[in-house]
């Protein structure tokens, strides 16, 4: 479908196009195998200025938005889920100095991201804390100039990895999530180490990490809005970053896609390659079809972003959630075109089929979503019903 990208975003498409195929598809299984993080691929990524894709031009950045970021994102995880996880999820780790950061802060921070040679995480998760992310327990207590963390965060993406952490914290615990502050707190702070890095059923080629805040002091110069800001600061950071999920979804399920129209016209049974059969001609349809739904949302959602929309968390929560659940029926389905190989590692879908199921958990679980989406709706209604 054509979407009438502008010059600039083919462009990107393109470049991550290439990337994808040169670089990323002949190590993406041995990454997988091995639960090998791609620091070569961060380095391609970084020389070709992706991680400037979606920053100001006036902080060192290509102004290429949303949209930017979801055709790399997507292109790139049509080879591999994981590996394009690393660059994406920095993406996430940067985006509350882009809700929140002053421009000192962003002129401080952003050359450095900007250029790759700095990753980001986002550290909002902890063990009692998935769905239900207003229950943090991790604090940030004011000392003079210095706020001192304690507690622990958990499933973070690039945790252990990134240079700078976006860690949400409580400095007032009695209020709540009305009590939340977020800080951006620099590998190296004494009182900041990383704890076990987790083995995971998919996405293998990315780092997820724990870390362990004891008494670590960090600058008040760290702290991104202001004191209690810090929810509402995660939650406009997830509306931005939903998008970016979904692209991730829709490169994968792209990726199967691709790998099982491929298989089969090479696959003979009966006489005839099993493209001929119509049971496989219509489960062919039924994902490019989906898929392209999905993706027509997404892009959607992402251009209504950049264009400076000042609500989009139900449409965010809707193109992650489709994007998702097609990602993950997309690549069940190639596995079932490829038969017994589909189950084989020396085949390409069941990797697919490993890396997608993330995508309908991460960045807030399709349960979720299906609950800002309704709140959205009730919301939107009560409102109308004022007027
Ligand atoms: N933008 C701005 N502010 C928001 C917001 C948004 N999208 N969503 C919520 N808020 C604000 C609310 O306005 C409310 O502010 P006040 O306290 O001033 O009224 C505050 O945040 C709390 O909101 P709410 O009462 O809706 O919070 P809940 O505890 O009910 O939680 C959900 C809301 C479930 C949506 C939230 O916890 C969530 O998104 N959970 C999933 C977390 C997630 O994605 N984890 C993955 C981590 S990253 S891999």
């Amino acid at each position: 479908m054509d979407y009438f990208l502008t010059e600039e975003q083919i462009m990107i498409r393109d470049l991550a196009r290439k990337v994808a195929e040169e670089k990323i598809t002949p190590i993406a299984a041995e990454c997988d195998r091995e639960h090998k993080f791609p620091w070569e691929i961060i380095e391609t990524l970084a020389e070709m200025d992706f991680f400037r894709i979606y920053l100001e031009e006036e902080y060192g950045g290509l102004n290429l938005g949303t949209m930017g970021l979801v055709l790399a994102t997507e292109e790139l995880s049509r080879a591999c889920g994981g590996i394009a996880l690393g660059f994406a999820a920095s993406a996430l780790g940067t985006m509350p100095l882009l809700v929140a950061g002053s421009d000192e802060q962003k002129k401080r921070f952003l050359p450095d991201l900007g250029s790759g040679k700095a990753l980001a995480a986002f550290a909002l998760t902890e063990p009692d804390a998935g769905s239900d992310a207003g229950s943090i327990k991790t604090t940030a207590k004011k000392d003079g100039d210095y706020y001192v963390l304690n507690g622990m965060k958990h499933f973070i993406t690039n945790g252990g990895i990134a240079k700078y952490n976006s860690v949400v914290t409580l400095t007032d615990p009695d209020r709540g999530s009305r009590g939340a502050s977020i800080f951006f707190v620099e590998d190296g702070t004494q009182g900041l180490s990383y704890g076990k890095e987790v083995d995971k059923l998919g996405i293998r080629a990315s780092v997820t990490g724990e870390l362990i805040f004891e008494d670590c002091r960090v600058h008040k110069d760290n702290l991104i809005g202001k004191e209690g800001q810090g929810f509402a600061i995660a939650m406009r950071t997830l509306d931005r970053s939903r998008p970016g999920v979904a692209a991730q979804a829709l490169g994968i399920a792209q990726g199967a896609l691709d790998h099982a129209v491929r298989y089969s016209r090479e696959r003979h049974q009966f006489g005839q390659p099993i493209s001929s059969f119509q049971g496989i001609q219509f489960k062919l349809a039924d994902m490019a079809t989906k898929l392209e739904a999905a993706r027509a949302l997404t892009y959607g959602v992402a251009r209504m972003i950049d264009a400076g929309s000042r609500n989009f968390s139900k449409e965010s929560a809707m193109c992650k959630l489709l994007a998702s659940d097609v990602a993950m029926e997309v690549a069940t389905q190639a596995v079932t075109v490829y038969g017994g190989y589909g189950v084989i590692t020396e085949y390409p879908v069941e990797k697919y089929m490993r890396d997608a199921k993330i995508t309908q958990i991460y960045e807030g679980t399709n349960e979720i979503q299906r609950s800002v989406i309704g709140r959205a709706l009730v919301k939107e209604a009560a409102s109308k019903k004022k007027m």
